[in-house]
């Protein structure tokens, strides 16, 4: 056995493998029902995370750089992790990915693989380290830190000779993935242009995947195909509806796999999928994902900021809000604002849980349908309803009815499809003493779930 495909074997037995057969990479057989591991549950309890768009581009004012930067441009001032953790934590966040590296090859800390990096810069006398600085400041603040390394890169000359190249690759993970601690998450882009020498690269993802899984067992990978989690298939924030966290390994083999059924299975997942790999949204607070002076006018209201958390957080998602640090390497007056403006709107709409406490009953009318009755104390104006599956189980509920009732006539509030994590249900504002949800239709035995309600 060569070194490589024992690699592969142990990350195999560990959490995965790859099925050439289906050209796709399916996780190791778990009992009973698809379920998130340990890292998928807390990847998903954190709900919000912070993505941070930072490196050359940001001084050339550019959101794709073309690899012929010189590293002399990049010297941020005032460079402070701390103060971008701090507004991350502030807002209710509870993780944040760095782009270590963008396509242009730029590489945020001082890697051995090549001397475009900060360690060719200006910048803290070429001494620099960003993604020191930002692990430690995730940490100090208590977020997971995450990191992005793009496959593509428009800069390294091995780029295109594709063996050569993921090696390369494999050492920057490597590097990342061993120096720095713990590491949440690693989020694969599935961008695969030319290379400097228009060469394009084949690029060995069951190799990456298994060397990740074996320098950081507890983080979760993301690409378009997971392997642990999946992307949401837009870059507008906007999960499916339905969202299944269940997916076919088969419907999107590989990162940046294109055809007809693509962008439905990232969207949708499969009720019938035999492998979990939940959505993740991703959007940008400005409309560039890297910082541009030009759109400082441009940064999403605070309602444009709670419509995406009720479009991925609520539709069994999490949100990757991108908040991109200026060229004096801080967050902007105007989006530090602005994330706390989300946090304060938040903690309005959803700091009462009308149902907390309030009597509830849960009974099983078929082998896959179920009611859920809630007393509450009095009569209470409801506009918001979020409802929760015990995902540790895996995700059951496929359709299902929300009604509500003052005296004694039931009216509808809400139907919807899948549940999941959370789904929220904005209603027509009415005032209920007693709410009852049918579960309409599951996939297997649906289980007792939640019900909280908010007023508007
Ligand atoms: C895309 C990239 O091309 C964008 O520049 C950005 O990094 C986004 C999150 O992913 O594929």
């Amino acid at each position: 056995m060569d070194r490589r495909s024992f690699v592969l074997s142990g990350a195999a037995a560990l959490a995965g493998c790859w099925l050439p057969h289906r050209g796709a990479w399916a996780p190791a057989p778990a009992l009973g029902r698809p379920h998130p591991s340990p890292s998928q549950l807390a990847w998903q309890r954190d709900e919000l995370a912070m993505f941070c768009h930072f490196g050359v581009n940001t001084f050339t004012d550019r959101e794709w750089g073309d690899g012929h930067e010189d590293p002399a441009i990049f010297n941020p001032a005032h460079c402070d992790p701390r103060q971008w953790a701090r507004a991350a934590r502030a807002a209710g966040f509870r993780a944040m990915i760095l782009t270590a590296k963008h396509h242009d090859g730029f590489c945020l800390w001082p890697t051995a693989t090549t001397r475009h990096s900060v360690a060719s810069s200006p910048w803290r006398d070429g001494h620099g380290d960003v993604v020191r600085e930002f692990v430690d400041a995730c940490r100090a603040e208590g977020l997971r830190p995450g990191l992005y390394l793009s496959p593509w890169d428009r800069n390294n000359p091995a780029y295109g000779d594709s063996p050569r190249y993921n090696d390369l690759y494999c050492d920057q993970l490597t590097e990342l993935l061993t120096h720095y601690g713990t590491i949440a998450e690693v989020w694969f882009d599935g961008a695969n242009g030319e290379g400097p020498n228009g060469r394009k690269q084949t690029y060995d993802w069951p190799r990456f995947w298994a060397l990740v899984r074996r320098l950081q067992p507890g983080a979760v990978m993301f690409s378009d195909a997971g392997p642990d989690i999946r992307w949401c298939g837009n870059e507008r924030g906007v999960a499916g509806d339905p969202n299944w966290s269940t997916v076919d390994p088969g419907a999107v083999p590989y990162p940046g796999a294109s055809g007809p059924g693509v962008t439905p299975a990232l969207q949708h997942g499969d009720p019938a999928g035999p492998v979990w790999r939940p959505a993740e949204a991703d959007v940008s607070i400005r409309p560039g994902w890297f910082y541009h002076a030009a759109e400082d006018r441009r940064v999403r209201s605070v309602e444009s900021l709670i419509e995406l958390y009720f479009s991925s957080v609520g539709r069994n998602s999490k949100l990757l809000l991108n908040v991109p640090p200026t060229r004096e390497g801080l967050l902007h007056d105007v989006d530090v604002a602005r994330l706390r403006e989300f946090r304060d709107r938040r903690d309005t709409l959803f700091g009462h849980d009308l149902a907390s406490g309030a009597r509830a009953s849960w009974r099983a009318t078929g082998p896959r349908s179920a009611e859920l009755e809630v007393a509450l104390d009095g009569a209470a104006r409801v506009g918001i309803a979020r409802l929760e599956e015990r995902i540790e189980g895996g995700q059951a509920v496929a359709g299902y009815t929300l009604y509500g009732a003052k005296g004694g006539d039931w009216r509808v509030l809400s139907r919807g499809t899948t549940i999941g994590y959370a789904k929220l249900d904005r209603l027509e504002p009415v005032m209920v003493s007693r709410v009852r949800l049918t579960i309409d239709d599951a996939v297997a035995p649906p289980q007792p779930l939640t019900i909280r309600l908010y007023s508007v």
